[in-house]
């Protein structure tokens, strides 16, 4: 079992964490998603700690059977254990933990379930290219169900119940620095929770706390959530939900030693959720902070460089009161410098027939009999980027910590 309090941003060798071991290794009993061989137990009745998923609702521990194994009678060519996208031997370092962290309904399942969807569109709009697959059927489940739901049946995940765990492999390019320089090729196992929002909240006696607390101890980054909407509302405040988790989180690390340079080692995305909903878009295209492509579908976006301004002017000016506390928060216990900041879309903009961004009817989701419904096929607004540009950060600052 890896140490709990292990920072992976540094380097193994540097900090005398664990070794990097030949095959990389199951993280924590209660996180073993990664192998399945077929034992006395039939396949159908999958045991939680198989299966990754923990206070699940039954119609989705149905789906976890294992269906892979129908054919199990020796005429299958045999298959491999899951290896990560590189295809050079497994390494811890391969792996990448990232924490999901929002209040209930700041959309992180439908960030989850749009990740595929943003992966698949980045040919689409010039950017390196992404693959992301499944490293156990249940992740391969959640990454199948996640796109029906989103892309042909044109609705949202229902709220999660409990805890999660996927695993993900990512085979993908990292765009050049130089101009003259080609895409590398680059691959990474991501392992991270889809958690309920109410296990963030102020009961810390939840029952999921310690193992959520646990997950964001040693997780290298985390994607961070913040809904300007809900945020006002008493039950979904996003105060409520970040600063009890964050100051436990905190006491765990401090008293492992495992502190950098006096703040919480992780690395931060933080992504405003719902850019699509005009009571979001309005008033950042009034106030200024948004401009539009000249070409393409002319999406409209805030510009990367303004990102961080703009949740500063959202927190300030648009949300204000404990929603200032929540950028005070995350300023206060993380590294300011290894923050970054997104504006994100699970689901885009409704765009008309031409697939053109139409500022007189953008509106993605309508309500029918009570059911919120997409309306037009999603086109995630900065989804994959939060993640891959998190990965990179956190990798070159494993590799700066390197003294050759
Ligand atoms: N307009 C818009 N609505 C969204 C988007 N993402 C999520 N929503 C809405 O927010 C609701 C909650 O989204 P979820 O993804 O379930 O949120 P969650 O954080 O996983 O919620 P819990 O599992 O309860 O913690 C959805 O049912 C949608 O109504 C988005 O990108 N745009
Ligand atoms: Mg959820």
């Amino acid at each position: 079992m890896s140490d709990p309090y292990y920072d992976p941003n540094e380097n193994p060798q540097d900090s005398g964490g664990p070794s990097t071991p030949a095959t990389p290794p199951p993280s924590d009993p209660s996180e073993a998603t990664t192998l399945h061989w077929p034992d006395t137990t039939p396949p159908s009745v999958a045991r939680p700690e198989e299966t990754g998923t923990e206070y699940f609702p039954d119609h989705h521990a149905s789906r976890s059977s294992h269906s892979s194994y129908s054919g199990w009678d020796g005429s299958l060519e045999p298959a491999a254990i899951p290896a990560p996208p590189n295809g050079t031997a497994a390494t811890a370092t391969d792996r990448i933990r990232i924490a999901l962290w929002g209040a209930p309904r700041s959309g992180k399942t439908s960030y989850l379930a749009a990740m595929p969807i943003a992966a698949m569109q980045q040919q689409r709009q010039g950017r390196p290219n992404w693959v992301i697959s499944g490293m156990n059927p249940e992740s391969n489940e959640f990454l199948t169900s996640g796109v029906t739901q989103l892309a042909s049946d044109r609705v949202f995940p229902e709220a999660t119940v409990g805890v999660r765990s996927l695993s993900w492999s990512f085979q993908g390019e990292e765009a050049p620095n130089g101009s003259f320089r080609k895409r590398r090729e680059v691959g990474f196992v991501l392992e991270v929770q889809d958690v309920a929002g109410e296990v963030y909240g102020k009961d810390t006696e939840h029952a999921l706390r310690p193992r959520v607390l646990d997950q964001l101890t040693r997780s290298q980054g985390l994607i961070y959530l913040f809904d300007p909407l809900l945020d006002a509302e008493q039950a979904t405040n996003s105060f409520d939900f970040l600063y009890s988790m964050l100051n436990e989180l905190n006491t765990r690390v401090r008293d492992a030693g495992r502190l950098h340079r006096n703040r919480l080692p992780h690395h931060v995305s933080v992504c405003v959720t719902k850019f699509d909903d005009p009571k979001v878009f309005r008033p950042a295209v009034e106030a200024g902070w948004v401009t539009q492509d000249s070409v393409g579908s002319r999406l409209p976006r805030v510009p990367a460089e303004q990102a961080a301004h703009y949740f500063q002017w959202l927190c300030d000016e648009f949300r204000g009161s404990n929603a200032r506390l929540v950028r005070d928060g995350l300023l206060n216990f993380f590294h300011p410098q290894r923050i970054s900041y997104y504006v994100s879309s699970a689901i885009g903009f409704r765009l008309n027939p031409q697939h053109i961004f139409d500022y007189r009817n953008y509106l993605n989701v309508e309500t029918v009999d009570r059911v919120p419904r997409i309306c037009t096929s999603p086109v995630p607004i900065n989804v994959l980027e939060p993640l891959t540009e998190l990965e990179s950060r956190i990798r070159a600052a494993g590799r700066r910590r390197r003294p050759w």
